[in-house]
């Protein structure tokens, strides 16, 4: 199988010859990390453009988070917390993906200029489908086991890379059928959605597998769980280079996009592993 050459997107063919690097920005009040700093909308769109100077090519816009025990939002609320931002920073001609489950939110968000539906359900909702399709935009299809109230109550695989691998083939393909192109889909085995330290590091190990296929494969480690158990650690700069560890060792395996909160350490370690494996060997 040979590499995808680009991702195309609600407007844009973005290339995928180096790592696209999607930054974070959590709307939110109760992120893993980061929760409450960018509820303001002018210091939100100046975070954006922020990690766009430090190299981001996405700036991914959440309004409800989806860490371990957390709730849904109301979508009125999410609405009013998304969509000034989408707005905002598309028309200043950043790279917008929107991370909701929710297809009236992505409707609204692709409406105001967004590019990307980032749906960390695996566009399970056939509406979200419809939204996607009729927008010609670009999706993140992410897989999560169970729902984030309570997925990391008791994960369990009998083998966690094979049924990852299965449910975003099988989720490219309800997309594709609901009139996707396959030219805008990427898929993401989310590290930490109802996974031990042991299965994300299961899958960590076989991202090259994902990459096999006809889709450009992104990956979203930083600052999760599995880090601060492994590094012992809750310092935030520290976690920030423990992502970047991971960041290397993915794009190593053909891993074309990775989600981060530090873009510029992420875009130096991918950098780096570029430089090193070339054309990656998974992908020969
Ligand atoms: N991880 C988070 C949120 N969205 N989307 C994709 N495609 N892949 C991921 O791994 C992923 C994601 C969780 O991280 P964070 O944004 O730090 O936390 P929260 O959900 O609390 O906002």
């Amino acid at each position: 199988m040979t590499r995808p050459i680009h991702w195309r997107t609600r407007s844009r063919i973005l290339p995928l010859q180096r790592t696209l690097v999607m930054g974070v920005l959590n709307l939110t009040p109760d992120s893993f990390s980061d929760g409450g700093a960018y509820l303001d909308r002018r210091q939100a769109v100046e975070h954006a453009y922020t990690m766009v100077e430090a190299g981001a090519d996405i700036v991914d816009v959440g309004g409800e988070s989806t860490r371990p025990g957390s709730l849904p939002v109301p979508e009125d609320e999410e609405l009013a917390r998304v969509i000034p931002v989408v707005e905002e920073l598309a028309a200043g001609g950043v790279v917008v993906s929107v991370d909701t489950r929710k297809p009236k939110v992505a409707a609204a968000a692709l409406d105001v200029g967004a590019e990307i539906v980032n749906d960390v359900s695996g566009l399970r909702h056939p509406d979200m489908r419809a939204v996607v399709a009729d927008a010609g935009a670009g999706v993140v299809i992410m897989h999560m086991q169970g729902e984030p109230a309570t997925m990391q109550q008791d994960p369990r695989y009998d083998d966690v890379v094979a049924e990852v691998e299965a449910f975003l083939l099988a989720q490219a393909e309800l997309a594709r059928e609901a009139g996707v192109s396959s030219e805008a889909v990427v898929i993401d085995p989310g590290i930490g959605f109802g996974k031990t330290v042991d299965h994300n590091l299961e899958l960590l190990r076989h991202l090259h597998r994902l990459a096999g296929h006809r889709y450009p494969v992104m990956v979203g480690t930083s600052r999760k769980t599995f880090l601060r158990r492994i590094t012992g650690t809750e310092e935030v700069h520290r976690l920030d280079e423990a992502t970047a560890v991971t960041v290397a060792l993915a794009v190593a395996q053909g891993v074309a996009v990775v989600r981060v909160h530090d873009v510029g350490l992420a875009r130096d370690a991918a950098t780096v592993a570029e430089a090193i494996v070339g054309e990656s060997p998974w992908q020969a």
